[in-house]
């Protein structure tokens, strides 16, 4: 057994049994082990911010859905974060944005892997908690990013954007397109996807506001990230409300599907249609007059922010509190937010000006 790996499983019984007993099951200590148990705890439990960043980890991607452009483009970004850094990537996870089961059994993989640092994207906020607990007990540090589990459940949150900027600007940009007027909806990706429905609430709350009175959000449906699924709930949207003037979906996936049945049906240009999608995708429904403007970050950046920051935990660069500062390459000095958020920027808004100068 490696030494790195005795001292995780040792670190693990400590958790489940007493310390005494664990010590005594992993065969005892030399005075220099405890020396460097002591200096590791001290730094796990206060930031070094110049601690040199480890080289030879092995850091673990696992995305919401493998075959989802949107995390193909991010977990490329993590990937050649990882590589540059000296360190290797490996990626793993469900072909379904629905497969919760899926996901708890991929964090527990990695964690008998013995990977150094998992960089996960949660279908559920709740599901994966007990696993994630159980790898950072193990010594692995656990980085959420794109979509959230509870802030107990992993060390820090690399958000894409602020929430709450991106529910309320998705409700402004819709209603300059329907002129402040008419029936709404949302397409969504899964009905437990913790970064859809906090950015669903910020939407809500924004639609309080008195300019949106003639505004009505007449229905939330569910298309779990899938292109079928998708395109049928809008579909359905359309025939149980035939006065719809506006549809947001919040994932690239649904987004994509909804312009792809406007666009072939009487309703393009007609409904509009914003939210989060890519512009790669996006391309050919704005040009065609079925999407005028939407809104994404740069995937690759956030996976790139997602794998410095595991490199900079396992370092002891950070420890996931807030005020801590870390610089993440190219990129630049980052500070940790409340509740270990990091969050990567302001979104860009796409449309036929510029969507021509943006390829992912
Ligand atoms: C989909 C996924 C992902 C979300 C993007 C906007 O690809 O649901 O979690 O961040 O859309």
């Amino acid at each position: 057994m490696r030494k790195s790996s005795l001292r995780r499983s040792c670190a693990a019984l400590a958790a489940v049994t007493s310390l005494a007993l664990a010590l005594t099951a992993c065969g005892g200590t030399t005075k220099e082990d405890v020396a460097n148990e002591d200096a590791s705890a001290a730094t796990a439990g206060k930031a070094d911010p110049n601690a040199e960043l480890k080289k030879g980890l092995t850091v673990g991607f696992l995305p919401k859905q493998v075959n989802n452009p949107y995390f193909t483009s991010a977990d490329k970004g993590g990937e050649a974060a990882v590589k540059e850094l000296g360190s290797s990537y490996k990626e793993v996870g469900p072909s379904s944005a629905t497969d919760t089961a899926g996901q708890v059994s991929y964090v527990n993989t990695l964690t008998q892997q013995q990977v150094d640092a998992m960089a996960v994207s949660a279908q559920d906020p709740g599901a994966l908690c007990t696993a994630l607990k159980q790898a950072m007990k193990n010594d692995i540090k656990v980085v959420t990013y794109d979509s959230d589990t509870k802030a107990d459940c992993r060390n820090a949150f690399v958000s894409q954007a602020s929430a709450e900027d991106l529910g309320r600007t998705e409700v402004q940009l819709l209603a300059e397109q329907i002129g402040y007027k008419g029936e709404i909806a949302i397409l969504s990706a899964a009905q437990t996807a913790t970064n859809q429905n906090t950015w669903i609430e910020f939407m809500k709350d924004e639609l309080k506001d008195p300019k949106y009175k003639d505004m009505k959000l007449v229905k939330v449906a569910f298309g779990n990230d899938d292109a079928q699924q998708s395109f049928q709930q809008t579909q359905g949207l359309l025939q149980e409300y035939p006065n719809l003037k506006g549809i947001i979906s919040p994932t690239t996936v649904g987004i994509k599907a909804a312009a792809q049945y406007l666009s072939g049906s009487k309703y393009k240009g007609k409904v509009k249609l914003t939210g989060l999608g890519t512009p790669n995708d996006m391309r050919k429904y704005v040009k065609n007059g079925t999407v005028d403007a939407f809104e994404l970050w740069d995937p690759a950046k956030l996976g790139e922010l997602a794998a410095r920051t595991a490199v900079a935990l396992v370092s002891g660069q950070i420890t996931g509190k807030e005020g801590e500062t870390f610089t993440a390459g190219d990129m630049g000095e980052y500070t940790i937010g409340k509740d270990g958020v990091i969050s990567l920027g302001k979104p860009t808004v796409f449309d036929a000006k510029n969507i021509d100068q943006y390829n992912f």
